[in-house]
């Protein structure tokens, strides 16, 4: 059985062959083909050589496998920046089935929505996760999920199966079962949305393994990189542009972190003699505000990585001044498409722009507001088809007939212009999602939360002006009777109650006694981020004069 999917036109797929961009491989080729003596990953006082990480996941295949795990099986994953996210990922990849990676983050809400979805036969956590300290969560989602039968906790536990315990007990690496095809899904990749249900994404073998290997030469990787993990690991940044899996595919070592803070990240970065960081601009800014005064040496450090969320001209400067390497900007989605800034262009593209597209196959059209291809320097929105970007979202009809057109373009939302050397800067958004400082947060899932609530007739999430994220989120709320006495407090007491990820909790409530609507009748989010700007700005002149 394999899992369903929206395949690429057979005239495509030949393309992508012929060109030598799907060859047909497993993402297991990426430790497997290893030089297995060389360190993998370092997570804490731990080492993995490629031989560990190896062994370790076809002992934890062997052990899915007598669980009746098989090929077009799901699996749902929860892990934080630990070493063991690369075993479990490459153990199910032995057995063919394809996990959704969820973040660290996520809640409640989020794993349920994506464990209704694809069903999956095994929870895999951590136990510094406070939904899996007991199996009261896991039961919840049993009741929800027919295919659900098996936990395994990477940690300590007692209600379910530890890995410690089961690559104790188990030194087989007999294996009867074989990866899924290439050209089929290996695992999904989440969505930021814009949508109520987060959507999902079927990355195959042979798209994502291109994207990956194309990825490497862009950035130079090679077998001595020392790349920082500091991003959340599951993320499709520090996953494939070039990420660990670019780091695996030639060799090099991953070092992990367990989050992007600028000390603990210094530290990592002289003790283990980093040579690549990925991050998005808020923890850049962080790391710019703390390295002149941090003793640890970034003298190791070759090239940072940004990318998620826009990045200003005046931090990118910043970079090679006060963090001494080079910048590499990257424009990037889950769906598919990479932009990077590549390591020989000039420092004006590298800091005013977010980079061109990994390869000649990948296909850009930017569509103006009359519905036409922009010409050079004009706005509009970037849509986008090739090797790597996929041609609908798992089991999403409805919205796959909104965000891809006929002729397969996926549709991204963003507004971008791009120079006449093809680079794309983005200048905006055009769809219903907040980008958080690079974590994104769909308005309507919100919205359908807060209207959960008994008291609110009306909600709309926007976005607002925030100098450190970028952007920050802001509910307006239409109360059902005006002595409501709701405050900002008890509504994200409320939201985290329902289970929601934290980042997607409201910045900030504004109530109000109706929305704003567009002649259309739909709320007017325009009006409504200038409402909340305007406040803001008067807010922050009256703290200047007081
Ligand atoms: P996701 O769908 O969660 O993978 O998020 C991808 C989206 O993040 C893109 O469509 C952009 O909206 C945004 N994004 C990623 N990188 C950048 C960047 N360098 N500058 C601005 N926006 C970005
Ligand atoms: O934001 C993203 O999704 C993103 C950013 C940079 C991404 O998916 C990527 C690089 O691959």
């Amino acid at each position: 059985m394999s899992i369903a999917f929206t395949p690429w036109p057979e005239s495509f797929a030949k393309k992508y062959r012929e060109k030598g961009y799907w060859t047909d491989r497993p993402l297991l080729d990426l430790i497997d083909n290893a030089p297995q003596e060389n360190v993998a990953v370092i997570c804490g006082e731990r080492s993995l050589s490629y031989q560990d990480l190896c062994s370790q996941s076809r002992r934890l295949a062997v052990y899915f496998q007598g669980l009746g795990l098989r090929t077009g099986d799901t699996a749902l994953v929860q892990l934080p920046n630990i070493a063991e996210f690369y075993v479990v990922f490459f153990a199910l990849m032995r057995l063919g089935v394809a996990p959704v990676n969820a973040l660290f983050s996520h809640n409640k809400i989020e794993l349920t929505a994506y464990a209704s979805q694809i069903e999956p036969k095994i929870i895999i956590a951590s136990d510094e996760h406070v939904l899996f300290h007991d199996g009261a969560f896991f039961n919840t989602l049993r009741a929800l999920s027919k295919e659900l039968q098996h936990a395994l906790i990477i940690g300590k536990s007692e209600w379910a199966e530890t890995l410690e315990n089961v690559l104790a007990s188990s030194t087989s690496t007999l294996l009867t079962a074989v990866p899924s095809k290439a050209d089929e899904v290996a695992f999904f990749q989440l969505s930021g949305g814009s949508t109520g249900t987060p959507k999902l994404i079927p990355r195959t073998h042979n798209d994502y393994f291109f994207s990956v290997r194309r990825s490497t030469e862009i950035c130079h990787f090679t077998a001595t990189t020392q790349y920082l993990c500091a991003l959340p690991c599951a993320h499709n940044f520090p996953l494939s542009s070039p990420g660990a899996f670019g780091v695996f595919h030639v060799g090099g070592c991953v070092v992990m972190s367990p989050s992007p803070d600028a000390n603990t990240c210094f530290e990592l970065i002289e003790r283990h003699q980093v040579t690549v960081a990925a991050l998005v601009p808020p923890a850049l800014a962080l790391w710019l505000q703390a390295a002149p005064s941090n003793n640890a040496s970034l003298s190791s450090l070759q090239l940072m990585q940004v990318g998620g969320a826009k990045l200003s001209e005046s931090l990118a400067r910043q970079v090679p001044e006060i963090l001494g390497c080079q910048l590499q900007q990257i424009l990037g989605m889950a769906e598919g498409l990479v932009n990077y800034t590549r390591l020989d262009d000039d420092l004006e593209t590298i800091v005013t722009t977010q980079g061109r597209p990994m390869c000649s196959l990948d296909e850009v059209r930017i569509i103006n507001e009359a519905g036409e291809e922009a010409s050079v320097g004009e706005v509009g929105e970037l849509a986008t088809r090739g090797p790597y970007t996929i041609r609908g979202y798992y089991k999403s009809p409805e919205h796959n007939a909104k965000v891809f057109d006929e002729e397969g373009f996926y549709h991204s939302g963003d507004l971008v212009c791009r120079n006449d050397k093809g680079y794309l800067t983005v200048v905006g958004r055009d769809k219903d999602q907040i980008n958080r400082g690079g974590e994104k947060i769909a308005a309507e899932e919100i919205e359908n939360l807060l209207l959960r609530h008994e008291q609110i007739m009306h909600s709309a999430l926007v976005s607002m002006p925030d100098s450190m994220m970028g952007e920050k989120s802001c509910a307006f709320i239409v109360p059902k009777i005006a002595s409501h006495g709701m405050k900002s407090l008890s509504l994200r007491k409320y939201l985290r109650g329902l289970g929601v990820a934290d980042y997607k909790v409201p910045d900030r409530f504004e109530f109000i006694d109706s929305l704003p609507l567009t002649p259309v009748g739909k709320p007017n989010k325009v009006a409504l981020r200038e409402v909340i700007r305007q406040r803001l700005q008067l807010t922050s002149q009256l703290d200047k004069t007081l």
